[in-house]
């Protein structure tokens, strides 16, 4: 990534440029390594409930399936998400206005969240926190784990205060203009994000962590519960929003279209948002101490929180067919077919959206309370993430990477052919797996139950029923390890080897009857005469909107939590593993 030679034409323009350059890199390269160790267990669990156990082979580095869990999940869903997330939430909105994003602030939220992943990593692999990645008290880990848990979300709402700023300093140079796109998208996510924090921040700083430094003995579980999911459920979208970026404002321009609607996604933004925030215990439809009604209320709020998923999914379709058809794509589905298949970034991101079809699916049928009874805590729920987070938002990422690495070190992708090779197989793997998770939730096969380690006798005989699924669980995780091995060839082999210089641009699109979606040197007013859609300068009240959102969050989480701290339990750490 140093200056040399070979990088001239990829070389940024001025030093700042370059220093962010950099940190992006380093965003980027500490997120997929993270994902790297993560994924790499992560076929352990799948050959668990093929009723094959390997864990007793990896000691010392690995001691049980809960530990090995507990690092696939805190690796995966936070860490290496964080990472991307708070990188590109703010390298993307910077290069879109041409200005320098605070760097002090963006290292500041980089070196927190190393720390804290650091101190997560000891906690974890010294077997001391064991916990799994929703750390539910009484369950009782070490001092390292929630502490470095809570640098780790201290660190990732950084990039909040940074796009305040950049685009208030945007403002000043452009009065009356709204904001553009990728920086609208990128604040509604940070926005979001900076109110569900308030549920984890406040289980960590209140509960969490003065017990495990021993300054309390004991914690409330359906208080720590609650607080968790206030965080848990909005933390998804923190996931998805900024793959949900990529889609909307890149991915169009990579397919050689157009972004059908900049207003529609906006207000998908937006109505992500106000949803996400309340409807956080809808994992908790089996708890008990929260009212019925409210299990009922939720199931509503939940359904509507599937809405801008729809929107999202007809505009993306109808913008890849926008560029399906400039492409020559005829007929029904031609537009499909002549999509740019064999870009390994595009291939990511189409496959990763069709898997999302399915995951939000089975969202669908996790958000109501009646359907919940029958899958919760049955392996259908990692089944449904596996396609969400696991699919339509960690493979939108490697997507990106595909162009970003390039970009970033003006230097050429390694071994193109195998990086498709590793999307196809992520998505064939995932798809086999994630039937075979839901087939066998459907037959009451539990989660995170260490099945394999059972005799085979006993194992037989109680899972003899879900054995055709769960060998495809088994079978989809083989195959998901050899797309790991391809995907990571090409990720470290490109950041190490690769030396052919290349200029990669960042793919930004434009909007349907707009000029480049607001960008840099255009006037918002897009074509000529035309006015700003009414809808997207209403929507630029994002303050409003947010303190709107909080108003209904703590109107939905008030009556959930004040029952539970007039009964507060008592309850002290359990060490179960
Ligand atoms: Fe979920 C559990 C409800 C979305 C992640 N979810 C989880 C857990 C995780 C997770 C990690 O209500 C487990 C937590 C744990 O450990 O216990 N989820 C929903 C609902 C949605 C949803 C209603 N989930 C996500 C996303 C995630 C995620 C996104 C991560 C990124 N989920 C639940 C519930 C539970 C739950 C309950 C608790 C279950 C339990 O019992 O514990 C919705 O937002 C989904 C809406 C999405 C759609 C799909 C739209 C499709 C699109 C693609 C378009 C394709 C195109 C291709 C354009 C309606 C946008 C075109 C090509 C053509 C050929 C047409
Ligand atoms: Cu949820």
């Amino acid at each position: 990534m140093s200056a040399t030679t070979h990088d001239s034409i990829a070389l940024p323009h001025s030093s700042t440029e370059a220093a962010e350059r950099r940190l992006m890199l380093g965003f980027l390269v500490v997120g997929f390594s993270a994902l790297f160790i993560g994924a790499s267990i992560g076929p352990l669990q799948a050959l668990n409930y093929g009723g094959i156990n390997l864990y007793p082979y990896l000691r010392p580095l690995l001691q049980t399936y809960y530990q090995g869990l507990t690092v696939h999940g805190v690796l995966n869903a936070y860490v290496f998400t964080f990472f991307l997330a708070c990188g590109l939430l703010v390298y993307l909105p910077a290069r879109e206005l041409g200005l320098s994003p605070n760097l002090l602030l963006w290292r500041a939220c980089f070196g927190l969240m190393s720390i804290g992943t650091a101190m997560l990593v000891v906690g974890m692999f010294d077997n001391s926190s064991s916990v799994l990645y929703t750390f539910y008290p009484p369950l009782k880990g070490s001092a390292l784990f929630y502490l470095g848990l809570t640098l780790l979300v201290v660190g990732s709402l950084f990039p909040l205060p940074i796009l305040l700023d950049l685009r208030s300093r945007w403002k000043r140079q452009r009065p009356g203009e709204i904001t553009p796109l990728a920086t609208y998208m990128s604040l509604a996510t940070m926005l979001m994000w900076f109110l569900a924090g308030f549920g984890a921040g406040t289980e960590l700083l209140v509960q969490l962590d003065p017990w495990v430094l021993g300054l309390t003995q004991t914690v409330d579980p359906s208080i720590a519960r609650t607080l968790f999911w206030w965080t848990g459920h909005p933390i998804v979208y923190f996931w998805l929003m900024p793959a949900y970026v990529s889609w909307y404002y890149l991915l169009p321009q990579q397919v050689g279209g157009k972004l059908v609607s900049d207003p529609a996604a906006r207000m998908t933004f937006v109505l992500l948002l106000i949803f996400s925030l309340p409807v956080g215990s809808h994992h908790q439809y089996l708890d008990p101490g929260i009212s019925p009604v409210w299990k009922v209320i939720l199931t509503a709020l939940t359904l509507s929180v599937a809405l801008p998923s729809l929107i999202t999914a007809f505009t993306m379709a109808l913008s890849l067919e926008y560029g399906g058809r400039l492409r020559g794509g005829r007929g029904v589905f031609g537009w499909f077919t002549a999509l740019p298949w064999r870009n390994a970034s595009v291939a990511a991101q189409v496959l990763a959206m069709i898997t999302y079809i399915f995951g939000g699916a089975g969202g669908v049928v996790n958000g109501s309370w009646q359907l919940d009874n029958i899958v919760h805590n049955t392996i259908w729920v990692p089944g449904h993430f596996h396609l969400t987070v696991g699919t339509a938002t960690a493979m939108t990422f490697m997507g990106v990477s595909f162009w970003m690495l390039p970009h970033l070190t003006g230097r050429k992708l390694l071994l193109p052919r195998v990086a498709l090779a590793s999307v196809w197989l992520w998505f064939i793997g995932m798809s086999i797996f994630a039937l075979g998770m839901h087939w066998s939730g459907l037959l009451g096969v539990p989660r995170r139950a260490w099945v394999s380690y059972m005799p085979q006798e006993a194992y037989d005989r109680v899972y003899g029923l879900a054995h055709l699924p769960l060998g495809l669980v088994a079978l989809g995780g083989v195959i998901l390890w050899l797309a790991v091995v391809a995907f990571y060839l090409v990720f470290f082999g490109s950041l190490i080897f690769s030396r052919q210089s290349t200029y990669e641009p960042i793919p930004f699109a434009q909007a349907f009857h707009r000029r480049a979606s607001y960008a840099i040197g255009q006037p918002a007013g897009d074509e000529p005469g035309e006015p700003t859609p009414k809808l997207a300068r209403a929507l630029e009240h994002l303050g409003l909107i947010t303190l709107f959102t909080a108003f209904i969050t703590l109107a939905a989480y008030i009556p959930i939590l004040w029952p539970m701290i007039q009964n507060a339990t008592q309850a002290t750490g359990w060490n179960v593993w």
